[in-house]
């Protein structure tokens, strides 16, 4: 079934003169009745009530990051810290986070992968108006369900200065059993400021490791990372965009690790988070299979292999049973891209301080097929009440990624109706990969449920279900930051 493109989305953007997510700042009023001009707004759910169990205090604001030792660069990070300060919350509290906003423009909060009430999901001017320079916003919403997340601002270019931070919503009832746990974010670093896109996106500027880069056949990369073999080869350029300082675990450049502690017989859990704004990793650690627990939050029958890809946004939790003792490499590789491979040091208890052992190779890689969810989604089987064709590319114009032809703002929503299944087919008419994210939902691709999927470039194809059961006007987008700016994203939009 094919959609008739409402228009009032794209009306209602264009009589702003919106040219971009990243101008909006002290330039409108969001204002939502404007917004669903056509007289059949739906009612979002709203924010819980009552007082917080959890609450946090977050600022955003200028500050110096030091990922090596030696290289310190100014930049935008929430509370100072690079990644931004953890939160930990259990499953079911209602949270609160008092947002500041001290950096010289407008921002935003968006808690990736949490189904929150459409106010709280921080996309200026769909969901909010942007807090604006000096001005304050207070988000509250229900922590579930349990799974790794982060939040990151939502305008602009900001998520590639470093206003990210994971976000870890505790299982009460844990499906796997551990003994101790690390939560490992996966960067690219980014020295001084964004800049969006400049030149064609069809042709040329497609960033080192695109079309006649040096990321994807040369012999690079010291032993890691290279999907050569992999059965999406050939698909998986990333159209990185800023030639960026190197690769990052928690906020740490190779040449200044962190260490992961374990003692010999526990098991160990990471929750790997892609926070970066443009690189797609492989991530393996050396010596120890991973079992693969959880995808996007979500938990998972558990499947062991070597290594796994993942896109921007995308997370997965693994654990190892650590019986081996000495010194390892955890090792996240851009999979095209020529930087020294991000790392962490997993040290047992006692062992010497020999150099840590690097993984050989990817060894068993992980596929989307292997992911079955333990609780697959309801009412997804069966046909589809409504269904989107949707083709990702490039533009006929430069600097534009879009969805059917259409670069967002400038771009019909997509309308779906309260508790449909909606299907999303995805055909990628790009070399490039793009990591595409449903905002307010998960959904369910192949037997995984996800918020977060990476369509291969050369034709690939993915198609997604979900229910539509989170009402409200929710961004679809590429989560490779350049692609979504660039307006490689659509509006799911709820009507009566
Ligand atoms: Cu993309």
């Amino acid at each position: 079934m094919t959609v008739q493109p409402p228009t009032s989305r794209r009306r209602f953007l264009q009589a702003l003169g919106v040219g971009s997510l990243g101008t909006l700042a002290g330039c409108t009023q969001f204002d939502r009745s404007t917004a669903e001009s056509d007289g059949s707004a739906v009612t979002p759910r709203s924010a819980p009530e009552g007082p917080a169990d959890a609450t946090a205090t977050l600022r955003a604001a200028p500050g110096t990051v030091e990922p090596g030792s030696d290289t310190p660069s100014e930049t935008w990070l929430y509370n100072g810290t690079f990644p931004g300060p953890e939160l930990r919350l259990s499953e079911g509290d209602v949270f609160e986070a008092a947002v500041t906003n001290d950096l010289p423009e407008a921002t935003t909060i968006h808690w990736h992968g949490i189904p929150v009430p459409n106010g709280m999901d921080g996309v200026p001017d769909v969901t909010q108006e942007p807090v604006a320079s000096t001005e304050s916003f207070t988000y509250k919403f229900r922590a579930e369900p349990a799974g790794t997340y982060f939040f990151h601002s939502h305008v602009g270019l900001q998520l590639d200065r470093g206003l990210l931070a994971p976000l870890v919503i505790e299982e009460s009832d844990p499906h796997v059993a551990y003994d101790r746990e690390y939560t490992v974010v996966v960067d690219d670093y980014l020295e001084g400021t964004p800049e969006p896109l400049s030149g064609n996106a069809t042709d040329g500027n497609r960033g080192r490791g695109g079309m006649g880069g040096g990321g994807m056949g040369g012999g690079g990369m010291g032993g890691g990372g290279m999907n050569d073999g992999d059965r999406m080869s050939g698909g998986m350029m990333t159209d990185r965009r800023p030639p960026y300082a190197g690769l990052l675990i928690n906020g740490r450049l190779p040449t200044d690790p962190r260490t992961f502690e374990v003692q010999e017989g526990e098991r160990v859990r990471f929750r790997f988070i892609n926070a970066s704004a443009a690189t797609l990793f492989r991530v393996r650690v050396a010596g120890h299979p991973l079992t693969v627990t959880h995808a996007d939050g979500r938990p998972v029958d558990p499947v062991t292999v070597d290594s796994f890809a993942f896109g921007s946004g995308e997370r997965y939790d693994a654990i190892i049973d650590a019986d081996e003792p000495g010194t390892w490499e955890v090792r996240a590789a851009a999979v095209d891209g020529d930087e020294s491979p991000a790392r962490a040091i997993l040290a047992y208890e006692g062992a010497s301080g020999a150099s840590p052992t690097a993984p050989s190779g990817d060894g068993r890689q992980l596929s989307y097929g292997d992911l079955v969810a333990v609780s697959p989604l309801d009412d997804v089987d069966g046909n589809p009440d409504r269904t989107f064709d949707l083709t990702l590319s490039a533009g006929g114009r430069s600097n534009e990624w879009v969805i059917d032809g259409q670069a967002y703002p400038d771009a019909d929503p997509l309308e779906v109706r309260e508790g449909e299944h909606v299907r999303v087919r995805m055909t990628n008419r790009s070399p490039v990969v793009h990591p595409m994210h449903l905002h307010g939902h998960f959904f369910q691709v192949d037997e995984a449920v996800k918020d977060t999927v990476v369509v291969p470039g050369h034709r690939g194809q993915v198609t997604f279900d979900f229910v539509a059961d989170n009402p409200g006007d929710w961004l679809f987008h590429c989560h490779n930051l350049y692609h979504l700016e660039a307006g490689m994203a659509r509006v799911i939009q709820y009507f009566e």
